[in-house]
């Protein structure tokens, strides 16, 4: 069943064109910091918030910090788990997610079977997903023992995709990793939207107005940028890339 946060996302989509996410490692922020970071997102018209990173955090931290963002802001706050220890019942909704391309089958099958039940009693809204990652792949691939799609082979990319597709899940992400040199690959994206018809996640490496124009013009739905908003300490970067996502494509 389609949840409320999933709905908002699909509707921002449809009626705006390609949206924007900021996402948030909780190892990197305080209760307080976060909760600046997430209202000035909000100002710049980010869509949503997302918590998470590659290593392993204290729930009891993380619980505090989605905690303050709940507090701070009115956008949703999606989890965007490592593992089941990323998950606090203090957010919106969670990425129900399986990392394609990992050889180990704890994250392709274990870890969500063990988070269900938590999910269902916390009362979190899961949004399926089919997570791949691509690349340098950074810590993700690392920690998730990925076998990462090589940036040259957008058709194996497109081929992990329509997986998910088929499989039934309802978002597909593209993952190059956070704080990594170069992101997904135009051609990679527009090869994954050129054979699914869900909605296209694309992140990890992402910091310059021209790399949020081409990813959109290959195909994005959402955005994902995490390390920008750590490197710039002020609010205009996230301002910029927002702004410049909204001129590129008209909504459809
Ligand atoms: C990482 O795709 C996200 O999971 C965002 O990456 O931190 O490089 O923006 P960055």
């Amino acid at each position: 069943m389609v949840g409320l946060v999933e709905k908002y996302l699909l509707e921002k989509i449809e009626k705006e064109g390609p949206i924007h996410i900021t996402l948030i490692d909780p190892e990197k922020v305080t209760p307080s910091s976060a909760s600046r970071v997430v209202k000035e997102a909000e100002a710049c018209n980010t869509a949503a918030i997302m918590v998470g990173g590659s290593t392993s955090v204290f729930t009891s931290h993380l619980d505090k910090i989605v905690k303050a963002m709940k507090e701070s802001v009115e956008i949703p706050v999606i989890l965007f788990p490592n593992n089941i220890t990323g998950i606090s019942r203090y957010a919106d909704a969670i990425w129900f997610m399986s990392l394609l391309n990992s050889s180990d089958p704890y994250f392709l099958m274990g870890a969500q079977v063990l988070g269900a039940p938590i999910i269902k009693n916390f009362g979190l809204e899961p949004i399926p997903l089919g997570y791949i990652v691509v690349g340098e792949g950074g810590a993700v691939s690392v920690v998730g023992k990925a076998v990462p799609i090589p940036y040259n082979k957008p058709e194996l990319a497109a081929a992990h995709a329509l997986a998910a597709e088929y499989f039934g899940m309802r978002f597909v992400y593209l993952e190059a990793g956070s704080g990594v040199g170069k992101p997904v690959p135009a051609e990679m994206a527009r090869a994954v939207k050129n054979v699914i018809s869900l909605p296209l996640i694309v992140g990890g490496g992402i910091r310059t107005v021209e790399q949020m124009k081409e990813i959109v013009k290959a195909g994005a739905d959402i955005v994902v940028t995490g390390t920008v908003v750590e490197e710039n300490k002020d609010s205009n970067k996230i301002r910029e890339l927002v702004d410049n996502m909204k001129t590129n494509k008209k909504p459809r």
